[in-house]
């Protein structure tokens, strides 16, 4: 009965690459936002181990971290509850359907993919079919359960776009089957950018861990990388993405996490010099993480109870996954029998 009041809410697709470390721009491109919609939808997010892999990682590490970011999106104010959190490998539709997909994709799309060409380039020694098919299995995961809002950073607007192009190309060859979801990019800090490098996005397995602040980064070493930001010499505070962009994002987060709009945080630093602009944003994430990073000690020390969650999630996923494949596969023309 419970299942059947939250599935009448329109419906949330989010989901992170247990790769790396969580960081600030996973936090304020896409979980908060999860957090923030949660009242008024059901939410499906999802650790996206098979998206991991086409990347190498370490088995142990691997294993060990998708836990963590279960934990960590519970920590974040997911509520458990009421939303469903999974891993993507325990539910097989997503790679079943993937398959289908794949066969409607075509090379020509794939071809265009932005992030294909970065992590190509970035792991040159394994540009492996699944890092090229990525997109297709991205598709699934989000119209297996026919999502009306798929909350995500900016990177990922390319391959939201070919979602939705996907789900409106198999509805006109079919008939209807999925709903062609919409993304939700938000308008501030849907691009945080990396501390040492400004001109690049921050990226949570980034191989300097400077350029990142991991959600579980211990307060000194937060307040030390943000010290260490880099800005440009000015003393003006001004909000210029285009030719002061580490100064930019400082402001961007400081505006996200405070809650105050980016001119207020100007008026309130102009003319105090950046050093206390980077001290008081320093203080300000430690603060913010602390009761986050408190209720993940408190869930890894309580690993039943996380299991008993990604269990019960897992069995909801599949039942709501399997109405979707069932239906596709009657579309296809696979033989089913009753
Ligand atoms: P990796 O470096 O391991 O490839 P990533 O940091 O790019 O990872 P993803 O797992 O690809 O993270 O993304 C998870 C979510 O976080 C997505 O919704 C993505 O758009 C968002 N995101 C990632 N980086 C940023 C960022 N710098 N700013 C805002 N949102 C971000
Ligand atoms: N490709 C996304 C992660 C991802 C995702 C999803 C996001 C996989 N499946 C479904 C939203 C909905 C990325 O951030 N690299």
């Amino acid at each position: 009965m419970e299942q059947k009041a939250t599935e009448s809410k329109p419906v949330i697709v989010s989901g992170i690459q247990p790769s790396g470390q969580l960081a600030l721009g996973n936090y304020v491109g896409a979980m908060k936002n999860w957090v923030k919609l949660q009242a008024d939808y059901f939410g499906i997010y999802i650790v996206v181990d098979l998206h991991a892999i086409t990347v190498r990682q370490n088995p142990a590490e691997l294993r060990q971290r998708a836990l963590s970011f279960a934990a960590q999106y519970i920590a974040a104010g997911i509520d458990p509850e009421k939303n469903i959190i999974f891993m993507q490998s325990h539910v097989p539709q997503h790679s079943e359907l993937a398959w289908i997909l794949n066969c409607n994709t075509y090379m020509g799309e794939l071809n265009r993919m932005t992030q294909f060409k970065d992590k190509s380039t970035k792991h040159e020694d394994n540009i492996n079919s699944g890092l090229y098919t990525y997109p297709s299995l991205m598709a699934a995961d989000i119209l297996l359960y026919q999502a009306d809002l798929v909350p995500v950073g900016h990177d990922q607007k390319q391959h939201l776009e070919l979602t939705r192009t996907l789900a409106q190309r198999f509805n006109h060859y079919y008939s209807p089957t999925f709903k062609v979801p919409e993304p939700y990019i938000a308008a501030s800090g849907a691009r945080i950018m990396s501390l040492q490098d400004p001109t690049k996005k921050m990226s949570k397995s980034d191989d300097n861990p400077n350029n990142y602040i991991a959600l579980l980064d211990e307060p000194s070493v937060i307040l030390k990388k943000i010290k260490r930001a880099v800005t440009d010499s000015g003393t003006s505070v001004t909000y210029d993405a285009k030719n002061r962009p580490g100064l930019a994002n400082l402001l961007t987060i400081y505006s996200v996490l405070g809650e105050m709009a980016i001119d207020d945080v100007i008026t309130q630093y102009d003319g105090k010099g950046f050093g206390v602009l980077k001290e008081d944003l320093g203080n300000l994430i430690v603060n913010y993480l602390t009761p986050f990073q408190r209720k993940y000690k408190e869930l890894m020390s309580e690993k039943n109870y996380l299991e008993s969650i990604l269990k019960e999630s897992a069995a909801k996923a599949q039942h709501i996954a399997q109405r979707t494949l069932s239906k596709v596969h009657r579309k296809v023309g696979f033989v089913q029998f009753k």
